[in-house]
């Protein structure tokens, strides 16, 4: 069955959106396989963020997610990886449709609350580098 990460990122936690966003995924039907709370190292975010290395928005992606405490959970479900990509919407708050985690939640295009897995390959590299036994 696929697999996917679905994190919720520093600015979710800090504004209580975590019951809400499991919430919306839970009653979509996914299966919670791992969730765990943390405040990730450094390495770990860099890890996470490796395609993105050399971007003007990188070290502000950085600080960013390494801020606080965020939400790491590995969701289970058919064709789970697209699903919870439409769920989350766009990366930029102005494209992301309301109804969508971002379009409901965010304005802003760093601060956007969730992470999700967009390919199969990233689901498997991601949920390694935060869940050793998965
Ligand atoms: P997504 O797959 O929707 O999380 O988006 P990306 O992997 O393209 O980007 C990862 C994160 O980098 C985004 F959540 C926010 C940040 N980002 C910027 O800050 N500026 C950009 O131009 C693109 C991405």
């Amino acid at each position: 069955m696929e697999k996917t990460l679905l994190i919720i990122k520093p600015d979710a936690v800090e504004r209580k959106l975590v019951g809400e966003i499991i919430q919306r995924v839970e009653r979509k039907g996914l299966e919670i396989k791992a969730l765990k709370m943390e405040k990730i190292s450094l390495e770990k975010a860099e890890n996470h963020y490796i395609v993105h290395k050399g971007k003007e928005f990188y070290s502000n992606l950085i600080n960013f997610i390494t801020s606080g405490p965020l939400v790491l959970i590995v969701l289970e479900g058919k064709d789970c990886i697209k699903i919870v990509r439409n769920m989350a919407g766009s990366t930029s708050a102005v494209e992301a449709m309301p109804g969508t985690i971002r379009g409901d939640f965010s304005t802003d295009m760093l601060e956007n609350i969730v992470h999700t897995s967009d390919s199969s390959e990233s689901s498997e590299r991601e949920i390694k580098n935060f869940f050793k036994n998965l």
